[in-house]
């Protein structure tokens, strides 16, 4: 074997190592997507994004259906304060993580916690609580 056959005969080596590298990407990018897929279903992808904002006219959205471990973000793009609360009213109970949101000054950004619990957060604003464009529900599922 010349030096020129085993140079070329490396270089056959070595598009094939690409390809059989390059198959492999393919099958490891399909995998990920069919999990990335598995991992949403049965849920619905998050609808509406995660922030409600609220102005003089109430929250907007008033419904979001969110995965499990989101956080909403309440902005009060409003000339008044409003306290957001998880319902019931007064209590407050149905969703703990609501109560990191609480008082909005005009112009403040608060969070809930991570909404781990899959169920259904009915809001209201405390200040307000009768009041239904100030009302809405969160669904985490
Ligand atoms: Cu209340």
């Amino acid at each position: 074997m010349t030096l020129e056959q085993v140079g070329r005969s490396n270089q056959g080596m070595r598009a094939h190592t690409c390809r059989a590298a390059l198959v492999g990407l393919a099958a490891v990018v399909l995998m990920a997507a069919a999990c990335s897929k598995d991992s949403t279903s049965p849920s619905d992808p998050p609808s509406g994004g995660t922030t409600i904002t609220i102005t003089s006219a109430g929250a907007s959205p008033r419904n979001l259906t969110v995965p499990p471990g989101t956080q909403i973000t309440f902005v009060n793009n409003d000339a008044v304060p409003h306290d957001m609360y998880s319902d019931p009213h007064p209590e407050h109970t149905d969703c703990p993580e609501f109560d990191s949101v609480g008082h909005l000054t005009p112009g403040a950004t608060r969070q809930t916690k991570n909404l781990t619990v899959t169920r259904v957060c009915g809001f209201h604003d405390h200040i307000n609580p009768f009041i239904q464009s100030l009302t809405g529900s969160i669904r985490i599922q």
